[in-house]
């Protein structure tokens, strides 16, 4: 048996993340096992680490059926699908990729304010099926700069977003439990509904926990409105979706554009029924430079918990 640490992975990753974990680990892939619970019962007595991704985490379930586990490190900066009470009780602890990928999925995120407000995608679609040619002029669209912008969440990443939108001269408010003193002139609103009603796009930029579940729900939605425009960068559970779905077919909400979704990748089929939403897959982290850096991060966090170290980004 192999004298490295044993490491049950839950989701894949890129080559240059796979080669050194598997350098360096006994590791287990779990996604890649047709039965799973065989793969448990062979290995799962020796996995001291599980390594997972953001949106895959780790429930109660595969914690409780790990007795000897030690460490869940996420690559991610979101910890929402790890089940933290199962960890607390055994001491085990938890890691994520903070930092390294904010300023991407706030990159993201304007752009898919930017391409759903002037209609990037049906007007590269104009030009390529010939209706610039055939019909004529694409249909106008409303200006960005200059608009009313809500962030919900002035956390890291909010806050890149509210600093990228600045630059667009829009008029910046934000909620959050409590007003940030890094937030200089942009208006504080501590109600997600008046912040809605405020904002011409409203950014959900806010750490999932069962305590925003739904935080944006038929009330939030209704405030923004027909002309508004809902923006999610965070994660699906943020969202009522049925009440996303119902407002965007009946016109009561604007427009949406959402990289995350409830049971992605398989997504709600009345999405892709609608014109107006833009519809991302989960990939505002998704850069070379970005997703290196969070695999490094994750390797970083498993190596210096079984070297006895401090760990680089802990959650618990
Ligand atoms: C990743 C994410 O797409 O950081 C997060 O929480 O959701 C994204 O960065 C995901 O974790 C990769 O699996």
């Amino acid at each position: 048996m192999s004298s490295k640490a044993a490491v049950l992975q839950i989701g894949p990753y890129p080559p240059w993340d796979q080669e050194p974990l598997d350098a360096a680990f006994e590791v287990h892939r779990y996604y890649e096992a047709e039965d799973k619970q065989a793969l448990l019962d062979r290995v799962a007595p020796r996995i001291r680490a599980v390594a997972t991704r953001g949106e895959l985490g780790a429930d109660r379930r595969l914690i409780e059926a790990l007795p000897v586990l030690e460490i869940v490190s996420v690559y991610g900066v979101g910890f929402d699908a790890v089940d933290l009470g199962a960890c607390r009780e055994r001491g085990i602890r938890v890691t994520n990729t903070p930092d390294v990928l904010t300023k991407d999925v706030a990159d993201l995120g304007v752009a898919m304010m930017l391409a759903q407000a002037r209609g990037v995608v049906g007007a590269e679609a104009w030009v390529r099926d010939g209706s610039w040619a055939g019909k004529g002029l694409y249909p106008l669209k409303r200006r960005v700069h200059g608009a009313k912008a809500g962030i919900l969440g002035l956390g890291r990443i909010g806050y890149e977003v509210a600093k990228r939108l600045a630059g667009f001269e829009m008029d910046i408010a934000y909620s959050d439990v409590a007003p940030k003193d890094y937030a200089g002139t942009w208006t504080y609103v501590a109600d997600p509904v008046a912040l809605a009603r405020r904002s011409d796009v409203l950014f959900v930029t806010l750490a999932a926990s069962s305590a925003t579940r739904h935080i944006v729900g038929r009330e939030v939605i209704a405030a923004l409105g027909p002309e508004g425009m809902l923006v999610n960068i965070s994660r699906a559970s943020n969202i009522d979706e049925d009440a996303l779905l119902d407002t965007l077919e009946n016109g009561t909400l604007g427009s949406a554009a959402l990289d995350v979704f409830e049971g992605e990748p398989r997504l709600n089929p009345r999405f892709l029924a609608l014109p107006n939403v833009l519809l991302q897959p989960h990939h505002a982290s998704g850069t070379v430079e970005t997703r290196r850096a969070m695999g490094q991060l994750v390797r970083d966090n498993l190596t210096a918990h079984f070297a006895g170290r401090e760990l680089p980004t802990p959650v618990l």
